[in-house]
């Protein structure tokens, strides 16, 4: 089966084998959001697995995550589209100390693909440079993601000093670690388990 075909490909790390399965799924009709979740996103959790157990070390990670984001990019065109007029702009990133970028990239194609203009500023990204690039390009929602427990509280220095330069934007906050106890507690004004809760998230917050 395609899917399963997916899966095993990115927990082997077999870039190739990624791109073809996810090909041939393709061509055969099946659903994007499937390929996604069930192929793509449960192979990573494997793979996190994995790590944790001892079994496999970070170069194989790294290995796996480039397999995956070989796969999401040729589902990128795939991924629902609105672009009838921009919805308003999000200013995304993965916080300070945090190299993860998986996720990030998905809420925003996501985001993308629902009509947000995305402005999107990587991984590692300085709180100040939030506030600079959201006052700058007057963004509607600033989205942030963290995957370490280490970086949470970049999220809620991010908030602060969001709050502190008078930039009233909302904030809306996400990734593995994190909670909707954790976004109440740190004042952000939404918290998205998934990038489909995200993009539902941003739909009610740029009204
Ligand atoms: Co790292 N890593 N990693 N890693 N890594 C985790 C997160 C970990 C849980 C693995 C484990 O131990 N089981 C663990 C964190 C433990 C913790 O803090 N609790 C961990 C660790 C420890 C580390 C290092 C410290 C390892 C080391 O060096 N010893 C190191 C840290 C580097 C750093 O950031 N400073 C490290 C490095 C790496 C790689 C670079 C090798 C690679 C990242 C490559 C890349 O992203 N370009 C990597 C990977 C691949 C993972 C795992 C295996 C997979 C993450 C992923 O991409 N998942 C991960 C294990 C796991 O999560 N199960 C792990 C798929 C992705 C689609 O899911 O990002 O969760 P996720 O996004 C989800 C939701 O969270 C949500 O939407 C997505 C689904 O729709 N979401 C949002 C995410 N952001 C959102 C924002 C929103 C809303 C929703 O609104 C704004």
């Amino acid at each position: 089966m395609t899917i399963q075909a997916i899966y095993d490909a990115v927990v082997a790390r077999d870039k190739a084998a990624v791109e073809a399965n996810i090909q041939t799924a393709l061509t055969e009709g099946r659903d994007v959001t499937e390929i996604l979740n069930e192929g793509l996103i449960r192979a990573m959790e494997e793979v996190g697995e994995q790590f944790s157990a001892g079994t496999i070390f970070v170069p194989e990670m790294l290995m796996a995550a480039l397999a995956m984001k070989a796969g999401m990019k040729l589902l990128q065109p795939h991924l629902a589209s609105d672009n009838s007029q921009s919805k308003g702009t999000v200013i995304i990133g993965t916080v300070k100390g945090d190299l993860h970028d998986i996720g990030k990239n998905l809420v925003a194609m996501m985001l993308e693909g629902a009509g947000f203009e995305v402005i999107d500023l990587g991984v590692d990204v300085d709180s100040a440079v939030f506030i600079e690039t959201a006052g700058t390009r007057q963004a509607n929602l600033v989205a942030l993601s963290a995957l370490l427990t280490t970086t949470m509280p970049a999220m809620e220095r991010t908030i602060t000093a969001l709050r502190e330069a008078g930039l009233k934007i909302p904030v809306i906050i996400g990734g593995a670690p994190v909670t909707e106890a954790y976004a109440r507690q740190i004042g952000a004004d939404g918290y998205g388990i998934d990038a489909p809760r995200a993009v539902k998230l941003a739909k009610q917050l740029v009204a």
